[in-house]
């Protein structure tokens, strides 16, 4: 019965007690992302239903225009969040600028809903968060130029074969599984430890020829045969970047999102995608790289920039920076 009713609310209140310097508006500002992540779960388990119910583009019963999914996702935790009078500031992947909320202490950046191509064919996708302490009330770009050293949380949610809220404030990282008979998100996975060295790596293939020889050798000495390092890896590839980070965060691995000819600072975005992950993968023990600087080091100069992203177990991303700065 205890493990059953050990919630997120709970979990973070015992935490603070641990750790006085959490102060409770940060539990606050952690219900509200849970509140937003069941509503957008709850669209996500629909969304199957679009053709049948009218859903995008369409008018619902009441006759409101009803939105794309991933808009759906990002105006459910603007107006959650904003509303909450935690949050000053949002930089999300769906706005073009900054928004500006009326009080609170901190800043929060968000991706609502990644990995869109697969929302439409029953994939998992999620939300990836991070949070600041803010500097000022006026709040604008300049407030996100700083390093993902800085965050004071993040976190992502999975919306998979069950939902589940993974997250660190500085103290390990533990995951809650959505119980949706209760609504409640429970405590699963307390102090999640990557494994210091895994054999799955998850990369878009397709893109081989377009990339750097460094990286070509990698895969090449990776998907060799060695009995001795085990080699070859294992490739898995979603698509999702919550989905594959969650697996090899569990499981070991890299996940490899590079640059390459067609896009010269690969497709992932520095604020809101790869500074929250590299900050959960550190506090689990991992590492991530652009492929020469740590991710965490990085100052976005503008809120949507992008970057490569090498991330997952620490042996793994360090014996790819080794080919890439040969
Ligand atoms: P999105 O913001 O359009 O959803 O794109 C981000 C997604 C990530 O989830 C995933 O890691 C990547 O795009 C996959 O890209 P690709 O299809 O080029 O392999
Ligand atoms: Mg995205």
């Amino acid at each position: 019965m205890e493990k059953q009713t050990m919630n997120l609310t709970r979990f973070l209140i015992e935490e603070q007690r641990k750790y006085p310097s959490a102060s409770g508006i940060f539990t606050e500002l952690f219900s509200e992302i849970a509140l937003a992540a069941k509503i957008i779960s709850r669209e996500v388990n629909k969304a199957g239903l679009v053709d049948i119910l009218g859903y995008t583009g369409s008018k619902n019963v009441t006759g409101d225009e009803v939105k794309k999914l991933d808009i759906f996702a990002n105006n459910t935790l603007k107006h959650i969040l904003c509303r909450g009078g935690n949050a000053i500031g949002l930089a999300s992947e769906e706005e073009e600028d900054v928004v500006q909320c009326e009080s609170g202490k901190y800043l929060v950046v968000f991706d609502p809903l990644d990995g869109s191509s697969n929302i439409d064919v029953n994939v998992s996708i999620g939300t990836i968060f991070g949070i600041y302490n803010k500097m000022d009330d006026f709040v604008d770009k300049k407030q996100f130029r700083r390093p993902g050293r800085e965050l004071v949380a993040a976190g992502y949610i999975i919306y998979g074969s069950s939902t589940m809220f993974v997250y660190s404030t500085g103290t390990g990282v533990h995951g809650f599984t959505l119980d949706p008979s209760v609504g409640e998100f429970i405590l699963s996975h307390k102090n999640i430890r990557i494994p210091e060295k895994g054999k799955i790596f998850s990369i878009n293939m397709g893109n081989y020829k377009k990339w750097d020889k460094n990286l070509q050798d990698y895969i090449d000495y990776i998907t060799e045969e060695d009995k001795e390092t085990k080699r070859p890896y294992s490739l898995r590839y979603i698509g999702s970047l919550v989905a594959d980070f969650h697996r090899n965060l569990l499981y070991g691995g890299i996940f490899l999102y590079p640059a390459d000819k067609k896009n010269p600072s690969g497709k992932l975005r520095l604020l809101y995608e790869a500074q929250p992950l590299a900050y959960i993968v550190e506090q689990a023990g991992g590492y991530a790289s652009d492929g020469k600087t740590p991710i965490l080091d990085k100052i976005p100069s503008e809120i949507h920039e992008r970057t490569p992203l090498f991330i997952g177990s620490k042996e793994n991303v360090k014996e790819l920076e080794k080919f890439l700065n040969r």
